[in-house]
């Protein structure tokens, strides 16, 4: 037992109902591999990695000895015109993970800086290369890209714009790929949904004119939204048209990355090479915040080599990108992925994991599941007259019965550590079957 503080009222917390959560908040003070303490005592299975970042479990011994040792060697080490050897060991270690000619690495502190920062590098780009009327930024609805004001004006989440009118301008979104009619109950990649990527070249590009747009962004699976799995054929569509038109497509890996869906990145699950990947989340495990945009030669190539010598090329950076502590976390992290081969593992767990996340399908209220990799969403039939009720009490209920698990509207999202074996995906199913099962019983 550990005593809670004596006033929850300072803290604002984010994306939360702060009132509801004070009432009775629910509260972590332990994490070990699978699982949560709670400040009552009880362990918690962790459905979820954190917030889609713990990959490899918790409190890693790696990780925590080369973060512990870090912070007692050099806590930080300024981020310009400096440079600490372990930036650069990271950027290598990632342009060798990354596909392609992915192989210059710009960092930041989040998945939401990500965002900002490869915008920016897609408008500089075509600034440097003569084309800065390129600055219109395609997004996608249902899209998430974190909360800064480049994400939520691309993310097409309406309640995460709503409240912030000022966003920017010059932008617009494809269609989602969501179709229960059609996708319903698929496993893997849906086969129904590769044409939805034509809208890009038949109504966005003829309105705006390809020759004023920058950039597409999308999730290659989109995660907070409710798992949405990529159509067959989807992403590869949507890389020939940005080829055709000169257009730059960018990956927002936050959630992908790190084999949650495929062999490292999502971008290997599909074969489709982007010219900009922002990873941020599993990068470090979760331990210390980190993000990186993962940008191709060509676009570093342009960047830097028309600017004038000695001149810093692209104004942008942050106090902490690079720093020393999430540099340590980042290669511990890589060194644990890859000694316990945690990428080939989640890979061949998938199939176990999509028979037990598939058999919810009997459950009551459940009119989707959808899965790819080590993500399930379970899609609910919405409670008439309060939406998002029935997950949210399914959250609680698993919550109170030793599971973590993720909602967003009447969507539950499923994305375990890849370290969870196949007894713990079944108590994981079965917990989340019987609070399903529970909540059933409310009309
Ligand atoms: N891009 C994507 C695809 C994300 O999922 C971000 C950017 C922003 O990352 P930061 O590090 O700025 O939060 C995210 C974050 C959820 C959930 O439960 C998802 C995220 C964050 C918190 C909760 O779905 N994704």
């Amino acid at each position: 037992m550990t005593a809670r503080p004596a006033s929850l009222q300072s803290f604002w917390m984010p994306f939360t109902a702060n009132r509801a959560f004070k009432q009775s908040p629910r509260m972590l003070v332990a994490a070990k591999d699978m699982h949560y303490t709670t400040d009552d005592g009880r362990q918690v299975l962790d459905g979820t990695a954190g917030l889609w970042c713990v990959n490899a479990g918790h409190c890693r011994p790696k990780i925590v000895e080369a973060v512990q040792k870090q912070v007692a060697t050099m806590d930080y080490s300024p981020a310009f015109q400096l440079g600490h050897p372990d930036a650069f060991r990271v950027a290598e270690r990632l342009a060798a993970l990354a596909p392609g000619d992915l192989d210059h690495v710009f960092y930041c502190n989040s998945g939401s800086e990500g965002v900002d920062t490869a915008l920016k590098i897609a408008l500089a780009y075509h600034r440097a290369r003569g084309e800065g009327q390129r600055n219109v930024l395609i997004g996608r609805e249902r899209g998430y890209h974190g909360a800064g004001f480049g994400g939520i004006s691309v993310g097409g989440i309406p309640a995460n714009r709503k409240a912030f009118g000022n966003m920017l301008f010059r932008v617009d979104h494809l269609a989602h790929t969501h179709n229960l009619k059609e996708n319903a109950f698929s496993r893997g990649q849906p086969a129904w949904g590769a044409h939805l990527a034509d809208e890009l070249e038949q109504r966005i590009i003829p309105l705006h004119d390809a020759s004023n747009i920058a950039a597409v962004i999308v999730e290659p699976l989109a995660g907070s939204t409710g798992v949405l799995v990529p159509p067959k054929g989807y992403l590869e569509r949507l890389r020939q048209i940005c080829d055709k038109y000169g257009l730059l497509l960018i990956f927002d890996e936050v959630i992908t990355g790190f084999g949650r869906i495929g062999p490292c990145f999502g971008a290997d699950a599909v074969g489709v090479v982007p010219d900009m990947m922002i990873v941020a989340k599993g990068l470090t495990n979760g331990t210390v915040p980190m993000g990186a945009v993962i940008a191709r030669r060509g676009i570093y190539d342009a960047v830097v080599n028309n600017a004038p010598q000695g001149t810093i090329e692209l104004f942008h950076g942050y106090t902490y990108s690079g720093h020393p502590l999430a540099t340590a976390a980042a290669l511990a992290s890589l060194d644990t992925f890859e000694e316990e081969g945690l990428f080939q593992r989640a890979e061949e767990l998938a199939p176990y994991f999509e028979e037990a996340v598939q058999s919810l399908r009997e459950m009551p209220n459940v009119i989707d599941v959808r899965n790819m990799g080590l993500v399930a969403g379970i899609e609910l039939e919405p409670r008439p007259g309060a939406p998002t009720a029935r997950a949210f009490e399914t959250f609680l209920k698993c919550y109170e019965n030793g599971l973590l698990i993720r909602t967003t509207g009447d969507i539950i999202a499923l994305s375990p550590p890849l370290i969870i074996s196949k007894a713990q995906i079944d108590e994981l199913v079965g917990k989340l079957g019987d609070a399903l099962r529970e909540v059933g019983r409310n009309p």
